[in-house]
C-alpha cells in the first residue's frame, strides 16, 4: 500500500519529453529472440524500436512502518504511516520502480525543461519517487500550516538545503547532475522522497501495474537498470531491434 493520502495524479507534475519522435507500432509477427524467457521480440512494420516490460514481486510485502511523531503532531498526526512497496495485487506489477536503459552515448540537450514538484504536504513529500532528466527544476512548496526543510542530497554531497515557512515556496532548484537524490526533512526525519535524474530520455517509472515503455534507444546491445527504494536493483543486458516492441520483464525476489 502507499503512504495515505497519497493522490496518483500528483506522482509526476509535468513531465516533458525531449524532441524525439514517436513512432508508430504495428506488430505484424513475433520473432523469437533470446533464451531469456523474459525478453520477447515482437517485430514491427515500422521503424522504431520501443522497449516495453513490467516490474514485478511475488513475495511478503513489507508491512508498512509507524513512525511516532514528536513534534507538529497537530498536522502531521500521533503516528505516520510510511509504505515503500506498493504491489499491485492482480499483476503483481511494482509502482514506483525506476527503468532506465544504457544508450552508450552522452545526449545533447534538448533546450526543454522539465519541473518537478516536491510538496511538503501533512508532513509528506509528494511525489515521493520521480525521474527527471538533467535540467529539470525542482518546485518545492510547502502546503502545510508548519514549518518543514527540504533538503536534497546527491552521493551525500548536499544540492539544496532549504527551510520553508508555511505555505512557503515555491523554491525553485535546477537539477544539474545525474544521479539517485534523496530527499529529506530536518525537521521531520521520517520525511523521505526520491529524484533520479538521468543525462539521457531513456527512462521510465513504473505505473500502478509495474509497467514501463521506453523508446527511441538505437539499435543494438544495452544494459537496462531497475532501482527500487526497498527491493533493490536489479539489471538485464538485451539486445535492442531496429524495430518493433522488445518485452523486457523483471522480477524482485
Ligand atoms: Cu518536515
Amino acid at each position: 500500500m502507499v503512504t495515505s493520502g497519497f493522490h496518483p495524479t500528483l506522482r509526476v507534475w509535468s513531465i516533458v519529453w525531449g524532441s524525439f519522435a514517436i513512432w508508430s507500432l504495428g506488430c505484424v509477427l513475433s520473432v523469437s529472440h533470446a533464451t531469456d524467457p523474459t525478453i520477447r521480440n515482437e517485430a514491427a512494420s515500422s521503424a522504431g524500436p520501443v522497449v516495453v516490460g513490467r516490474v514485478s514481486y511475488r513475495g511478503p510485502v513489507p508491512t508498512p512502518i509507524e513512525v511516532p511523531v514528536d513534534r507538529d503532531s497537530e498536522v502531521c498526526g500521533q503516528m505516520v504511516t510510511v509504505a515503500t512497496v506498493s504491489v499491485d495485487a492482480a499483476t503483481h506489477g511494482v509502482r514506483d520502480a525506476i527503468v532506465h536503459i544504457d544508450s552508450g552515448q552522452g545526449m545533447a540537450d534538448n533546450g526543454l525543461r522539465q519541473v518537478s514538484v516536491v510538496q511538503n504536504r501533512r508532513c509528506m513529500f509528494y511525489p515521493r519517487v520521480a525521474a527527471l532528466r538533467v535540467g529539470a527544476e525542482a518546485e518545492i512548496r510547502n502546503d502545510d500550516p508548519v514549518m518543514h526543510n527540504t533538503n536534497m542530497s546527491l552521493h551525500n554531497g548536499t544540492v539544496l538545503n532549504v527551510a520553508l515557512v508555511p505555505g512557503g515556496g515555491p523554491v525553485k532548484k535546477t537539477l544539474k547532475r545525474q544521479g539517485a537524490h534523496v530527499v529529506k526533512c530536518n525537521v521531520h526525519k521520517f520525511m523521505q522522497a526520491y529524484r533520479h535524474v538521468f543525462s539521457d530520455p531513456f527512462f521510465d517509472q513504473t505505473n500502478d501495474s509495474g509497467q514501463f515503455r521506453i523508446q527511441g534507444l538505437s539499435p543494438g546491445p544495452h544494459t537496462v537498470s531497475v532501482w527500487h527504494e526497498t527491493l533493490g536493483e536489479l539489471y538485464k543486458e538485451i539486445h535492442v531491434p531496429s524495430g518493433g516492441t522488445l518485452t523486457v520483464d523483471f522480477e524482485f525476489k
